[in-house]
């Protein structure tokens, strides 16, 4: 074993290959504490080349490797199960201009989201992809797991904002595709093959991201409402009345509760709702008037309050962005992500609390999401001893209604069993084929996705 540790000092120099627990121990587990697991080491490479040394070095000592961005992510695809080299990314942080010729940038796999973010908007630019995590989630780890997050319905996920990208595969390859062209038709797409691939096919080094529009006005309502339904009938609604629409989150009054012990933030309005909706809609222009004619015009909407200056709209944000923070203080959550046909989810919601009371009595459900996209974050609180149970009750739930098991956050370890509710045998088999063709000694990222 020295061997190889010596050998990966000799590549990203000693000091960034970490062998001692304690140094290795922020690595090995995930950010909800949920999924932990012991390194051989930790390894921080600070470029591609040195990627792709770190990946022949541990092919020839015949060390399984796992990749690391920024450790947000919520299904167990970053963390070790003990034999394996971590690798982590987060020293790749070149970051190229912010061009708006093309409306492009060139970033490196350990660039945060925030960071990006902020040197888009520093050239009049923006990210098309946002989400709680922004300080520490990579654009590596954003590419690996197709990250969604709260602009997916004006935007699209992160597959839609990635033009091209580098990756070093198993074998020490590196394949790159940079060029950022509008139009290229000359075979298969191996940008949009690697990303959501969760780290099992190759291992991205740099992207070349798009960019959109900078769109200072914004304005945010929070809605207190009386159903699913109402909440679906108003976002058909805003969908067909507000080309500004930037976010639909719906938050149910079990999370909102918990947010407000959590976060200190005082009761939206005079008396509670079982649903509450947020809406955003960003122009260039302030959209607060269309908001506010929507509202007043929907008889869904039981009660409204309104923010277009930063602070008052970060404050609304709070009751939405603060539930997966707020959740993980209150204990170790089993954490699901699933998305139905919008037509089935109100039924979805009705149903999760039976299934999840019978699946391990006594536990505390919170559920809240993305509404455009169907997409329901399912966390259940309380339940540690019984998350097999809860998440096979509640995937079964949503194969039922033809629903995906991961929407957003991926598959990694903690579904990868559960993978054939929502893809075909032959669907498998093909997935299985294109692991076996790019990384026959299954060698980056094992047991991940795809079921042992
Ligand atoms: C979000 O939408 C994230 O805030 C996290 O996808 C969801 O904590 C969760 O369950
Ligand atoms: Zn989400």
């Amino acid at each position: 074993m020295s061997d190889l540790f010596d050998r990966l000092g000799d590549i990203v120099g000693a000091g960034h290959v970490l062998v001692e627990p304690d140094l290795r121990a922020p690595y090995e587990t995930d950010w909800t504490r949920r999924f932990t697991g012991t390194a051989r080491c930790v390894v921080r490479p600070a470029d591609t080349a040195q990627v792709a040394a770190v990946v022949r070095a541990c092919a020839a000592a015949d060390a399984p490797i796992v990749v690391q961005g920024g450790n947000t992510g919520l299904v167990g695809g970053a963390v070790p199960t003990g034999s394996e080299v971590l690798l982590s990314l987060t020293r790749l942080t070149d970051l190229g201009r912010a061009r708006d010729i093309d409306m492009q940038v060139t970033a490196g796999a350990g660039v945060t989201l925030e960071r990006l973010q902020e040197h888009a908007r520093a050239a009049g630019l923006d990210f098309g992809v946002d989400l709680a995590a922004r300080s520490a989630a990579t654009v590596g780890g954003l590419i690996a797991t197709n990250a969604g997050g709260v602009r997916v319905l004006r935007y699209g996920s992160m597959r839609a904002q990635v033009l091209g990208l580098e990756a070093v595969l198993a074998d020490g390859t590196v394949v790159s595709r940079l060029s950022g062209l509008a139009k290229d038709n000359t075979g298969y797409d191996l940008t949009q093959l690697l990303v959501g691939s969760e780290g099992t096919l190759g291992i991205v080094t740099r992207a070349q991201l798009r960019l959109v529009p900078l769109l200072p006005a914004r304005a945010v309502a929070l809605v207190g409402l009386d159903s699913v339904e109402d909440a679906l009938t108003l976002l058909a609604q805003a969908r067909a009345a507000l080309p500004h629409l930037a976010a639909a989150e719906l938050c149910l009054a079990a999370g909102i509760a918990l947010v407000r012990g959590y976060a200190g933030l005082p009761a939206p309005f005079p008396v509670d709702y079982p649903y509450y909706l947020v809406l955003e809609c960003a122009g260039r222009t302030d959209p607060s008037d269309d908001l506010v004619e929507l509202l007043g015009d929907a008889h869904q909407v039981r009660d409204a309050t309104m923010a277009s200056d930063p602070a008052g709209r970060t404050r609304l944000w709070a009751y939405r962005e603060a539930h997966t923070e707020a959740i993980s203080t209150a204990g170790v959550p089993v954490k699901l992500d699933v998305s139905v046909p919008l037509r089935t989810l109100p039924d979805l919601v009705a149903t999760l609390p039976a299934a999840v009371e019978a699946a391990a009595p006594g536990a505390r459900l919170i559920v809240f999401g993305h509404l455009n996209e169907g997409n329901l974050h399912v966390n259940v609180l309380g339940a540690e001893r019984h998350g097999t149970e809860v998440t096979d009750a509640v995937l079964r739930l949503v194969a039922a209604r033809h629903g995906s098991i991961s929407s957003e956050h991926g598959v990694g370890r903690a579904k990868a069993r559960w993978l054939s509710l929502s893809r075909s045998p032959e669907e498998i088999a093909v997935m299985r084929r294109i692991k076996m063709a790019l990384d026959p000694d299954r060698r980056i990222n094992p047991g991940v996705l795809l079921p042992d």
